[in-house]
């Protein structure tokens, strides 16, 4: 036996240095130190030897495995250095760039919004969130909208199976917004209310926020859009101040080569109302599908804050006026980029996303 394991040794030994790869080190590390190498079989049938002999090859067998460990190391330790500098046949080359990783990217309505707001927050005005399950109150009522106005329809959308309950005290009759049902709120406007209740004046906020309505969804319709709404209260303000402030948004964020228009609109909580709308870019105005042969697509509406809406929230209408707007925000990079169909943003083909 022990003849044969110094057969073994020299033979395993002589292959071992001819080995130039790391495949080859592991077939042969499988072949002489694997489960059913040669010599875990000699290591098995020491027991068949006498005591004597069973010792001295049970520690011939143990130094031949450990010299063939020790070897197998130190020639990988070899071949993994020669790879790193490129001294054998296989290697690779470190200096080769590396794979690029695909990056995401914000989705384009998410860019359209920070544009929208970067824009604002350079005329002065401060970014606010708030709440896209709303009361009825703040939806409708503090703007005007009692239950049953007509306005209400224009703005069906999605409510929440809860019914109201308040168990809390009632205040000169009035009950409080969350006895009111709940919905999805319609547009941003609610955070007009919100604001105001919480901010003396000047205010001067801008609200970026995601809107339900129940709508029949078309080339510049859906039933969940963006709106950014806008609000500015201070002593003096005016129409004028609506329009400037406004003209100037179009202006750094269409170019000041594209038309504006203003038109008498009605919302029951300004007086009076406007509503603004921006050439269609892809008819330059003589009229297609998208803005209904018109030549124009309106992205906002906008007016000055109802005083009743002001004394809502315990300002003083004789002394604080204000201009509010609510614009869809999908519409506007349809207008500068001459997206075709509103629908494109919310269907994922990463063909459209990619452009952006
Ligand atoms: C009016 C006066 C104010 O003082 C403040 C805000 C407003 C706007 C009001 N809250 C409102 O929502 N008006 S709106 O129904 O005409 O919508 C405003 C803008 O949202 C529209 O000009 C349009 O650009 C966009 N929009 C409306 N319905 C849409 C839509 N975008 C996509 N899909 C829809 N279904």
């Amino acid at each position: 036996m022990s003849s044969l394991l110094d057969a073994l040794q020299s033979k395993a030994l002589a292959e071992l240095a001819s080995i130039a790869d790391l495949k080859n080190l592991e077939d042969w590390r499988i072949l002489y130190l694997g489960k059913k190498s040669q010599l875990n079989q000699a290591l098995r049938s020491l027991s068949s030897l006498s005591i004597e002999e069973r010792r001295q090859m049970g520690a011939q067998a143990n130094q031949l495995k450990a010299l063939l460990e020790s070897s197998l190391e130190d020639k990988k330790k070899t071949l993994q250095q020669a790879q790193l500098t490129g001294t054998k046949q296989e290697y690779f080359d470190i200096t080769l760039p590396g794979r690029p990783l695909t990056l995401g990217r914000l989705h384009p309505v998410t860019q359209t919004i920070r544009e929208i707001c970067s824009i604002f927050s350079g005329l002065g005005f401060q970014v606010v969130e708030g709440p896209e399950v709303e009361w009825d109150y703040y939806n409708f009522e503090s703007l005007n909208i009692p239950p049953g106005h007509p306005a209400r329809d224009m703005w069906s959308t999605f409510w929440m199976d809860v019914s109201p309950r308040w168990s809390g005290p009632v205040s000169q009759g009035h009950l409080p917004a969350q006895a009111s049902p709940m919905l999805l709120r319609t547009h941003t406007s609610p955070m007009q209310t919100r604001v105001m209740e919480k901010t003396k004046p000047p205010v001067r906020v801008v609200i970026p926020g995601k809107v339900y309505r129940y709508e029949a969804t078309d080339a510049t319709h859906e039933s969940q859009f963006h709106q950014v709404e806008g609000l500015a209260v201070d002593e003096g303000i005016t129409l004028a101040d609506l329009k400037g402030t406004l003209y100037e948004f179009a202006r750094r964020f269409f170019g000041s080569d594209r038309k504006a228009r203003f038109r008498c609109d009605y919302f029951p909580f300004v007086e009076p109302g406007v509503e603004m709308a921006i050439d269609c870019w892809v008819c330059k105005g003589a009229g297609c599908r998208l803005c209904g042969q018109s030549g124009w697509i309106e992205i906002l509406g906008a007016g000055m804050v109802h005083p009743h809406v002001l004394e809502r929230v315990g300002y003083d209408s004789s002394k604080y006026t204000g201009f509010a707007f609510g614009m869809g925000v999908e519409r506007m990079p349809m207008l500068k980029n001459g997206i075709d169909d509103i629908r494109h943003f919310f269907t994922n083909d990463l063909r459209f996303l990619r452009q952006f």
